[in-house]
């Protein structure tokens, strides 16, 4: 058997994508549309209390395209907070007018690839911070899931560490090399939902997601082993500009 990599993990993410019912929006009385949108602004209030305390921290951008009309991502501690924040929200008038569009679940996680042999990872303040991080208010955000091929000949998980290693060597080089222009989190999701990754890049130039997921392709470990979900990108929301979306 191959040596499985080590991994770190840290706060939980939910991804709850959702679509907006705009024929019962638009049906609405102008009070109930008042009244959803109050108590999504409190929540909305909580959830930036909560990354001000840094016990979470939450994203909100819009979708392009009709996957889906905005997304809400949610790190939190445990898998409870993030269910106890699906109920809240499920429980405003607001979600009332929303339509599920997709969800997912994973934790974040750091693999040892990259590690210094013989340091304890946990003693480095800048990888605890990558754990529970803050998200950035970037511009755009583009999600999408991934898993590593094991078929045939192409089978990460039959490869010797050494092998992994050297590979992703090479593709933590080419993410270095966008350092300042794209964030990334990487979460783990085997075991919680039907992939094995979950990547969410952040950036003010959306160009550079196409830039950076493009030059990966050549690498050998995304053009041998990179099997991919399906992409979502957007634009960052705020409660005012969120309203200012669904003014009709
Ligand atoms: O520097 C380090 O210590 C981290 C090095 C690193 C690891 C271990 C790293 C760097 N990644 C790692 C792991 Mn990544 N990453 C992706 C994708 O589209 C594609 O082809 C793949 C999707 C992107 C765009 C991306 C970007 N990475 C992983 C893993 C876990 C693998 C495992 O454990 O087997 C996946 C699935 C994955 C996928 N990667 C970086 C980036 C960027 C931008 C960096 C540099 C980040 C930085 O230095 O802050």
């Amino acid at each position: 058997m191959s040596e499985a990599a080590q991994t770190l993990e840290g706060w939980y993410a939910l991804h709850d994508f959702r679509s907006i019912d705009w024929a019962a929006w638009k049906a609405a009385a102008e009070s109930e549309r008042a009244q959803a949108l109050d108590e999504l602004q409190s929540l909305l209030q909580v959830w930036s209390r909560e990354e001000a305390d840094k016990n979470g921290s939450t994203a909100f951008y819009s979708i392009v395209g009709q996957k889906a009309d905005y997304v809400l991502m949610f790190l939190r501690e445990t898998l409870e907070d993030l269910n106890a924040i699906e109920t809240a929200f499920n429980k405003t008038s607001f979600a009332a007018f929303t339509k599920p569009a997709h969800s997912y679940v994973s934790v974040v996680e750091l693999s040892n690839y990259m590690a210094k042999p013989g340091s304890d990872p946990l003693d480095n303040p800048d990888i605890v911070a990558r754990l529970k991080p803050t998200m950035p208010k970037a511009n755009h955000i583009c999600f999408y899931p991934m898993n590593k091929r094991r078929e045939g000949n192409d089978n990460w998980y039959m490869l010797s560490m050494d092998e992994r290693k050297a590979m992703m060597r090479s593709h933590g080089m080419i993410g270095r090399s966008y350092a300042g222009k794209v964030k990334q989190i990487i979460t783990g999701s085997v075991g919680f939902d039907n992939w094995e990754w979950g990547v969410t890049l952040f950036a003010d130039d959306a160009l550079q997601f196409k830039k950076l997921v493009y030059e990966m392709r050549f690498d050998e470990v995304s053009a041998r082993y990179g099997e991919f979900g399906e992409f979502y990108v957007g634009n960052l929301l705020d409660g005012g500009k969120f309203a200012e979306l669904l003014r009709v």
